[in-house]
This record gives C-alpha cells, sequence and structure tokens, in this order.
C-alpha cells in the first residue's frame, strides 16, 4: 500500500518534471500566490516559458478556489505588453498550472533594493509602463489591488510586466453600492480606504499603490512605515509622509495627489497622464559614456531630476581592477539600462583562484551549514539548506565563467527560498567565507556604490 503511495509519488513528480509531456521544468523563478513559479521550456516549440503550480488543496483550504479561477479569468482578458501573459492552462487532479509568459530579468524590487532608488528618469519610464498596464485593466474592469514592485517584473530589454493578479477583482463583484469590499493586499502598498473596510472603488486605491511605488523607486524607501500596523494606518489617512529634498517638485506634486488619503480627491489615471512630471521628456544620456568620477558627479542640484546612478560603462578589465572584488555584474548585462539591480539579489565576484578552489570553499561552507551541494557540470554548484525556511528550503546556485587567462567570475543566486533569507546568508555566511578569495586589486578605488 505505502510502496504504491511512493510509487506514486515518484511517477507525480516525474509527470511534474516534464508537465504533460509539455513543458519541461527549470529552476523556481519566484513565488506567486499559492504556488511557486518555475522557469519552462515549451517542447513543442522550444521557447522559454514560466509554469505556475499550484496544489489545488492548499487553495480550497484557503477557500480561494473562487479567487483562483478569478485569477484566470483575469489573466485571459488583459493581453497587454507590460502585463506578463497567461499562454495556457492545464490540470491534473491535485495541481493547476498556468503556463505564463517568460520574464527574466526579476523584480523591480530587486533593482531598486540595490541601487538605493532610481534616477528620476529611470523610474519615469518604469512608472508610465506601470501606469499604461494599470490603465488597460482598470478600462476592463480588471482592479489589481495587490500592486507593489515585488509583483512588477523587468524582461531583459527593461520593460516592465505587472503579475499576479492572484488577488484581483472584477468591477462585477462590486457590492450594490458600486465598491469592492475585500480588504486584501500588502499593508504597506494598500491604500487606507482598503483597510478601513468601508468598501473602495478599486481603480482609486490601485492608484494609492501607484503613489507608494513611484515614492519606492523614487526614495528606495516606504512613504508610510511603522511597526504598528496601526500607527501605519493612522498615517496613512492623515497622508503623513515626507519628500526628501532630492525629489523634484513635479515628482513630489505627483506622490501627493496620489498618496491623497481622500479617494475621491485623489487623482484619477486622466490626470495622472496629465501630470508635468509623467508627460516631462528626458534626454537619455548617451550609451558607452564613462561617467565622471563620483566627486564631480555634483550630486544636490536641488531639483533632483535626472541624477546620475554608479556609472555602468567600463569595459570587464576595468571594472575587475576597481571592484574590489564583489559585483561584477555590468560586465555581463547585455542592455546597459537594465543594470546590475535588475538581478534579484544576485551576486558576483572575480577570483583568481582556480575553479576547483572555489567549489572547495563552497563545500566546505555547505558542510559547515549542514547544506547539501550538487554540482553540475564542471562549473556550477548548488548547496540547499536541509531546514525549511519562511518559502521553503534556501537553495544557492553558483556558476563559475573565465573572464580572462586566470580570472574566474563566479555568479551566485538564490535558487530557492525567501529572498531576505538568501540575503542574510550572503552577507553573514557567504561573503565572509570567500573574502580571502575574492579578488581586490590592491589600492584600487572602489567604484562608487561598491560595497
Ligand atoms: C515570470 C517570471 C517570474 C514570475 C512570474 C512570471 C509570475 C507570474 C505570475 C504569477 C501569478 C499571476 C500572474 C503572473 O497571477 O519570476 O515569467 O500568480
Amino acid at each position: 500500500m505505502e510502496d504504491s503511495a511512493s510509487a506514486a509519488a515518484a511517477e507525480e513528480k516525474k509527470k511534474n518534471y516534464v508537465l504533460q509531456g509539455r513543458y519541461e521544468l527549470g529552476r523556481v523563478l519566484g513565488y506567486g500566490n499559492f504556488g511557486r513559479v518555475h522557469a519552462a521550456r515549451d517542447l513543442r516549440t522550444g521557447r522559454g516559458v514560466a509554469v505556475k503550480v499550484v496544489a489545488k488543496d492548499k487553495v480550497e483550504r484557503a477557500g480561494m478556489s473562487e479567487q483562483m479561477k478569478r485569477e484566470i479569468a483575469v489573466m485571459k482578458m488583459v493581453s497587454h505588453p507590460n502585463i506578463v501573459e497567461l499562454h495556457e492552462v492545464m490540470a491534473t487532479r491535485s495541481k493547476i498550472y498556468l503556463a505564463l509568459e517568460l520574464v527574466r530579468g526579476g523584480e523591480l524590487f530587486a533593482r531598486v533594493s540595490r541601487a538605493g532608488r532610481l534616477r528620476e528618469d529611470v523610474a519615469r519610464r518604469y512608472f508610465r509602463q506601470l501606469v499604461s498596464a494599470v490603465d488597460f485593466c482598470h478600462g476592463r474592469g480588471v482592479y489589481h489591488r495587490d500592486l507593489k514592485p515585488e509583483n512588477l517584473l523587468l524582461d531583459e530589454a527593461g520593460n516592465l510586466k505587472v503579475a499576479d493578479f492572484g488577488l484581483s477583482a472584477l468591477a462585477g463583484h462590486a457590492r450594490p453600492d458600486g465598491l469592492l469590499h475585500t480588504a486584501c493586499g500588502t499593508p504597506a502598498y494598500v491604500a487606507p480606504e482598503v483597510l478601513g473596510g468601508g468598501g473602495y472603488d478599486g481603480a482609486k486605491a490601485d492608484l494609492w499603490s501607484c503613489g507608494v511605488i513611484l515614492y519606492v523607486l523614487l526614495v528606495g524607501a516606504l512613504p508610510f512605515q511603522d511597526e504598528n500596523l496601526m500607527s501605519m494606518y493612522r498615517k496613512m489617512q492623515r497622508g503623513d509622509f515626507l519628500c526628501p529634498s532630492w525629489i523634484s517638485r513635479d515628482a513630489r506634486k505627483l506622490i501627493g495627489r496620489l498618496l491623497d488619503p481622500k479617494p475621491s480627491s485623489r487623482i484619477t489615471v486622466a490626470g495622472l497622464i496629465e501630470s508635468p512630471w509623467f508627460k516631462k521628456t528626458s534626454i537619455p544620456s548617451p550609451p558607452l559614456e564613462p561617467a565622471p568620477p563620483a566627486a564631480a558627479r555634483g550630486n544636490g542640484n536641488g531639483n533632483g531630476d535626472d541624477k546620475d546612478e554608479p556609472p555602468e560603462a567600463l569595459n570587464a578589465f576595468h571594472l575587475i581592477s576597481l571592484s574590489a572584488g564583489f559585483d561584477l555584474s555590468p560586465l555581463f548585462e547585455q542592455e546597459p539600462s537594465s543594470g546590475r539591480e535588475a538581478r534579484g539579489g544576485a551576486m558576483r565576484f572575480a577570483t583568481r583562484e582556480p575553479a576547483s578552489g572555489v567549489i572547495s570553499r563552497l563545500e566546505g561552507l555547505a558542510t559547515g551549514g549542514a547544506m547539501r551541494v550538487t554540482k553540475s557540470g564542471a562549473r556550477g554548484v548548488r548547496l540547499e539548506g536541509a531546514e525549511r525556511g519562511r518559502k521553503g528550503r534556501l537553495a544557492v546556485a553558483a556558476e563559475i565563467f573565465s573572464v580572462a587567462p586566470s580570472v574566474l567570475v563566479v555568479d551566485v543566486k538564490k535558487d530557492g527560498g525567501d529572498t531576505m533569507e538568501y540575503r542574510s546568508f550572503c552577507s553573514e555566511e557567504l561573503r565572509p567565507a570567500l573574502k580571502d578569495i575574492v579578488w581586490a586589486a590592491a589600492a584600487a578605488a572602489d567604484p562608487p556604490g561598491a560595497t
């Protein structure tokens, strides 16, 4: 009996790997509501896709079956260049599979958290794409209700794609008062009227979240933050937030109009599109022009618009000698503006240690931390935690590339588990363990932004 159960489980596992003979599932890209999202390959076309795997029993236990059906219905309705496309839905007895557009550039959240904050022209480009997607949804009676940088993905060309409609609502679900009544979303991004519980207009609530997102892009912090949810809610109700002095006047005005606690006077999409900050045309900086040194970059010109981020246009050898070891990512990015921040907490460092030495360091680190090690070829290693964390087991994948004779670059990525756990693993364990093999050029100045 038990044997046949485990054989069935093994069979299910195999089936999952090549899903219904059509999709070959690969690494975990992230976690949506109710399931993991895997990178996958469509075996019929060879095309890359993302497959979200949802366990039916989990959805049922949480009483979210209707919401799941709504997510699928919504995604079928919203085909737009800035929304992750749903290609196909499949199901087995126990699981639902959504085959989605593959978006490879990671979360916008990762780009912002690594850069600290974005230049206004860079933020404006993302924000326009977000508003285009949001306006498109609203025009079809779809309200996302969980807009936040973690649900905004970037493709390889640096275009924004809205994901995760798992909490979305349709206009048809409003009560007779014309308002939605389900409080959902992520507190820091959710409009005060949603938390208030008295019914809300889905479009106005999404615009508030757009205001929080714009603030996060430009400031690198949340506008309303408090350990105590009630105090945070009170700050939101009062519109009590501060804009740092580097934010331009137009951006500040727009943020104020989006973070208006009264939905009736809050700006509409039509007003937003006509606002000076949104409309501003910016002249893109010339590509491959090395930026002046930090001291000459004039930090603080008062209006805060179009400030420089750290230069990213140096060549491979500059970067190796200047980087003091970690984070050489501009070396490999094909699209300069998609930059190193798009890589979701990924870490890169140069070393003169041979590949075998790097691998044995990683193996030593794994053994010390009771992690499981698997090698893939001569240049790949994966470490997996023994214990399940907040989002499953932490898994870290390292790949080794040769960039010059006797110079290797090691690329480290999260391959499973929670992003915060991954970050603390990197800073508390990985970095210290590798410190002495990371190649830091003697007496070379750190480039701006290097750690
Ligand atoms: C990708 C890459 C990635 C995440 C996703 C897609 C997720 C997409 C998604 C998840 C949902 C949903 C709609 C889209 O409702 O890292 O290509 O739960």
